[in-house]
């Protein structure tokens, strides 16, 4: 059952899809505290209650013991210290003696201290006095999180072929560049679906425009890459290039579609084109017309997108910059500088960036009312993607477009995923990628991924083969990196078989993943999930935070330490292990509960299907539609029966619930051999089952 308590009055986010009738009294749980501008409630803890969910952020998946805030916030550097990532993602349960679902609806600032202050005491500061407050109170915690996303609504679906393995990289900037990448995978016969275009394909980082000095027929190169199965996929970014001509920015002066400082002028700031205005995606006019530009691409025959810098991210601001000189004035005139004016310096000119001050100097226009941004600040990149989610609803309405963005709220995940963002080429920054994904999945956000290998820093030819074994099994498996560092294409390191047959396993486990993505994303299921979930009378599960649940048979024990040739792996019951050294080169084992130290060498990837389930897999392919899925293996593990519903469909129309879609598969062993039953005839299986 959910609980809607409304305080004030909230603003409209739309992150929730069902209008619940508001509850009277006091909430339950929580004492709550009134104060001049915010709300606390706190919750004592006992020794063993867990906290789970926040989304996309750092640290565990229990998120016990530090501070969170919800700010959508542009760092490239996730460390420990931090407490906001791009994502404001309000969504918490608390579990133990008690256990119970919150979800505040509030665009602002949203303080959740987790044990932080007093280690036994969770306190949730709400920075407005008009807000949403859900409880969430189910017979189990996954019925908690089921209701929960019933109440958001559905996910977005992302194209079959988005589930093949991506290539991108900060720097390419011309046809040539991108040839040369499709080259050194189809020459090395590594699977690849698409490459994506960052800021420098257009002309002078203007959105919507490609760059006339890097592609001479654009249209006939998206064209020839499609040919050869590879799909390219450009960044658009949230500011608007101020330049006299460029219709992007004409219009949208002349219409009135950009947020608005004080006295009521376009709001100027500046990130990589320079001066830009930012679109008012809150304003439900600017975000039809923005949508419609991506129709531009469209019709070049582009089929994806990702939507960057849309917390929004701000390097400067007039008056910000301003600000920062007439410090640095201030402190020349002095005679002597002391070591404390010095440090002032230096912050002045360094703090310009992503400035709270400057989120205080402009405003948007919702419906009749002017809201200073600050105020909404985490609703802009979500109605960003929704502006392009909603736009292609018109555009493509038979066709699925790939669509994810940097920043989000609860609500975005209806009209695309995320990718975490920049992360660094370091091994703890896998480990972290493993632990975010339950949350993302908690709150909605299914299509998703990290930057494979790193983002930032450079990365070695081992941390990039361990973390594409992981990356097997997100739906978003995208290498990408920074300008300036270490190339991290699959085939610029020494041991290309090995690449070749990580990424081919992926293509080989397709049928398998995308059934579960899509059944999760159909029935606001989990596609991953922590071991907890699970097995939730299995009391040690509920420490493992580096093993994952994929779907309904797998769990994943990834390597994730440098060196490392195997790692302890825990198994809540009995399962079959598998080792793939390739696709097709594997080996077996049946494993007994409990803890195990399994060896893994750098060449291998280990998995685990619990008994009596099977996954099917296919033979392979260098991109998605050239996959066989007619002829499946079944691999599992049968100790009397098992039954699985695949998930089959053309990869792009929207006829979701299609009965033709689902086929149920039965494996049974009577008097010892194996029977297989099926309701497609077209489906032929090899069975491998132990
Ligand atoms: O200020 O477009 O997170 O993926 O490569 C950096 C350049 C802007 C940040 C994105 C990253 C992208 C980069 N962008």
């Amino acid at each position: 059952m959910i609980k809607r308590y409304i305080y004030g009055k909230p603003i409209e986010t739309e992150a929730v899809v069902k209008t619940l009738a508001p509850t009277e009294g006091t909430v339950p749980y929580l004492a709550a505290t009134e104060t001049e501008e915010a709300y606390v409630f706190e919750y004592d803890m006992n020794a063993y209650d867990r906290l789970y969910g926040l989304g996309e952020n750092i640290r565990g998946i229990n998120k016990r013991g530090h501070i969170y805030e919800s700010n959508c916030s542009d760092d490239p550097m996730h460390d420990e210290g931090k407490s906001s990532l791009y994502g404001a993602h309000n969504f918490l349960i608390i579990k133990g003696e008690k256990t119970f679902g919150l979800f505040i609806d509030m665009p602002s600032k949203v303080i959740f201290d987790c044990g932080y202050s007093h280690k036994d005491q969770l306190k949730i500061t709400v920075t407005s006095k008009d807000f949403d407050l859900y409880i969430i109170e189910e017979k189990s915690f996954t019925a908690i999180i089921k209701a929960f996303r019933e109440l958001i609504g559905p996910s977005y679906i992302a194209p079959k072929w988005a589930f093949g393995y991506q290539q991108s990289r900060w720097g390419y900037k011309n046809e040539e560049d991108l040839k040369k990448v499709v080259a050194g995978y189809r020459e090395n016969h590594i699977p690849l679906d698409a490459i994506y275009m960052d800021i420098d394909f257009m002309d002078n980082f203007k959105d919507f425009t490609i760059d006339p000095n890097g592609f001479s027929d654009f249209k006939a190169t998206v064209a020839e890459l499609k040919e050869q199965g590879i799909r390219l996929v450009p960044i658009v970014d949230a500011g608007v290039k101020i330049e006299k001509g460029y219709d992007v920015y004409e219009e949208g002066v002349e219409k009135g579609y950009f947020c608005t400082n004080e006295k009521g002028e376009d709001f100027v700031a500046a990130v990589w084109p320079g001066l830009v205005h930012f679109p008012d995606f809150l304003n439900k006019d600017t975000r039809k017309w923005f949508g419609e530009k991506y129709k531009i691409l469209l019709d070049e025959g582009i089929e994806g997108f990702w939507n960057d810098m849309n917390e929004p991210a701000i390097f400067y601001t007039p008056e910000g910059l301003q600000e920062a000189f007439e410090k640095v004035d201030e402190i020349r005139q002095k005679d002597n500088i002391g070591i404390y004016e010095y440090f002032d310096l230096k912050d002045s000119v360094s703090h310009t960036g992503n400035n709270p001050k400057d989120y205080q100097r402009f405003y948007h226009q919702v419906g009749d009312q002017r809201i200073r941004h600050d105020k909404v600040h985490n609703l802009y990149g979500y109605n960003m993607t929704r502006a392009a989610g909603e736009a292609f609803e018109t555009l493509e309405p038979d066709k699925r477009i790939l669509l994810f963005s940097r920043a989000s709220y609860i609500g975005m995940h209806r009209y695309g995923g995320i990718w975490t963002g920049d992360n660094i080429s370091w091994w703890s920054h896998l480990l972290l990628n493993i632990k975010m994904m339950p949350s993302l999945n908690m709150c909605g956000i299914l299509y998703t991924g990290a930057d494979l290998g790193g983002f930032g820093g450079n990365t070695t030819e081992d941390l990039l083969l361990r973390w594409l074994q992981f990356g097997c099994f997100t739906p978003l498996m995208r290498n990408h990196s920074a300008l300036g560092t270490r190339e991290q294409e699959a085939y610029q390191f020494t041991d290309l078989e090995s690449f070749k047959n990580i990424i081919g396993i992926r293509y080989g486990l397709v049928p398998y993943l995308y059934s579960e993505y899509m059944k999760a994303a159909l029935r606001n299921e989990l596609y991953f999930r922590t071991l907890m979930m699970d097995y939730p009378e299995d009391s040690f599960a509920e420490n493992v935070e580096d093993q994952l649940m994929v779907g309904e048979s797998l769990m994943v024990a990834p390597v994730y330490e440098q060196n490392a040739r195997g790692r302890y792996v825990y198994l809540p019951e009995e399962m079959l292990m598998i080792k793939f050294k390739s696709l097709t080169d594997r080996s077996y084992k049946i494993m007994e509960k409990g803890h195990h130290y399994i060896q893994v060498e750098l060449e291998e990837m280990v998995c685990f299907i619990k008994p009596n389930h099977f996954i099917p897999l296919c033979s392979g392919g260098e991109y998605i539609e050239a996959l066989d899925e007619n002829h499946l293996e079944l691999c599992g593990f049968i100790k009397d029966e098992a039954s699985y519903e695949l998930y089959q469909d053309d990869g792009f129309s929207k006829d979701y619930h299609n009965p033709a879609h689902f086929t149920h598969i039965k494996v049974s062993k009577e008097n010892k051999a194996l029977q297989v039953t099926c309701n497609k005839s077209e489906l032929s299986f090899t069975l491998n089952l132990h």
